[in-house]
């Protein structure tokens, strides 16, 4: 069999290169050890490989290839690997412990190297089992205050911030969240996928509601236009590592500057999927009820503890001059709820009848359930849009949620 080429010619590699490609390129194993590789990706965009020795080590090696896996319609720029590996080195020394260790990148082959977290779950698959992280909220929030806050023109030098987004431009990552978040779903788009039985009320509720478009344009160019934080830019719960004493956040690669609330409004969108998944599946009422209580209050203390953490890390690192005079911290502090309500609204609405979906909705088996926690979706969406200023605590942002469950 000829030598394959590593350093030359990017091309996509099946787990056989995978096991060349670490026998020669990396120096993790030793060279006497056997290795197996095994494709374990499940994301809508990379190839993601877990490399075994035979000494009971492990690595994961991830591949960036020229389209996304959900469909080939989205050719994405391979350079998002360098994005991903810059970025985790950078949040791993903002949040220590939160992120996984990177240890190489290949700008030739866009992989990059790091550290094998299989004794973690994905936390929407754990969340779909019903288990509960009572130290998650602590966790993400310790995470998006020290990413967020730490990256913008409040603490950074502003030159040295200016630089940091000249590095993280990401116009192809970017144009997907453009199209499938902001765009798409609020028009009858052929890549959208909706339930048959909420058609009408999509029509109705979603399509047909002018206000709600107009809100959603706002949003969009608010979007592509605030470079106020370097963004992890799809916090999801699939993006989460978890077990019950530590959190990892993966999969950074939509990284780019934007606004602040994007990952805060993903979070409390994603912990909403997994409560109407509860709430309509669960049959055992204490199961249900102590399921349920668990995701109240992490959503309730994802908006309060990120407000307390944001609040002491402002006094204790804020640099700009004028950042300091009175009511400022407050006031930008609120815009950043404000885009987390929106974000949150347009990241339920479009994981409901966009072109992505989440598993926590479409593994509802019996139809009527599945209907009636995506109508809830969609109506907590919408009211999170129009409203999004009335919303200054956790308690407000959950009264969204359940007020917008039919009770029967
Ligand atoms: C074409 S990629 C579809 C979705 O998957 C990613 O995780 C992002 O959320 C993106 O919108
Ligand atoms: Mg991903």
């Amino acid at each position: 069999m000829a030598a394959v080429d590593f350093k030359s010619e990017y091309f996509t590699m099946s787990e056989e290169d995978v096991v060349r490609y670490v026998k020669t390129e990396m120096d993790f194993f030793d060279s006497n050890e056997q290795l197996s590789c095994k494709e374990i990706g499940d994301g809508n965009l990379n190839y993601v490989f877990r490399v075994k020795g035979s000494s009971g080590k492990s690595v994961i090696l991830k591949q960036a290839g020229p389209v996304a896996r959900i469909s080939n319609e989205f050719k994405v720029s391979p350079d998002r690997n360098r994005i991903e590996s810059e970025i985790l080195r950078i949040q791993g020394k903002l949040a220590e412990g939160f992120v996984p260790e990177v240890y190489h990148y290949d700008p030739v082959m866009n992989c990059m190297s790091m550290e094998d977290l299989s004794d973690y779950t994905i936390m929407r698959d754990a969340l779909l089992k019903k288990e509960t992280f009572p130290q998650f909220a602590d966790h993400i929030t310790t995470f998006m205050v020290n990413t967020l806050l730490m990256t913008s023109d409040v603490v950074m030098n502003h030159k040295d911030k200016k630089a940091l987004v000249k590095d993280f431009i990401n116009p192809d990552l970017c144009e997907i969240t453009e199209d499938l978040v902001f765009t798409e779903p609020f028009f009858p788009s052929l890549r959208n996928d909706v339930f048959p039985a909420l058609q009408h009320f999509v029509e109705k509720e979603i399509w047909g509601d002018e206000k709600l478009k107009l809100e959603t344009a706002k949003l969009k160019f608010e979007f592509m236009t605030n470079a106020q934080s370097l963004i992890h830019g799809d916090l999801h719960t699939g993006s989460i590592f978890i077990k019950k004493d530590a959190t990892k956040v993966i999969d950074p690669e939509f990284a780019f500057y934007g606004p602040a609330g994007y990952d805060v409004g993903n979070v409390i969108a994603n912990l909403t999927f997994a409560y109407m998944n509860g709430a309509v599946t669960m049959k055992d009422q204490q199961s249900r009820e102590d399921f349920l209580h668990f995701i109240e209050q992490a959503i309730i203390d994802v908006i309060d503890l990120f407000k307390s953490k944001f609040e002491k890390a402002w006094q204790q690192h804020a640099s700009d001059q004028t950042a300091a005079y009175e009511g400022y911290m407050e006031y930008y502090l609120q815009n950043i709820l404000r885009d987390t309500a929106a974000v949150a609204g347009c990241e339920l609405i479009r994981r409901t009848i966009g072109l992505a979906h989440v598993k926590d909705l479409t593994s509802i088996s019996e139809e009527e359930d599945r209907a009636a926690a995506e109508k809830a979706c969609l109506t907590a969406g919408k009211t999170f849009i129009m409203n999004r200023e009335s919303y200054s605590d956790g308690t407000a942002f959950f009264k969204v949620i359940s007020d917008a469950i039919i009770k029967d």
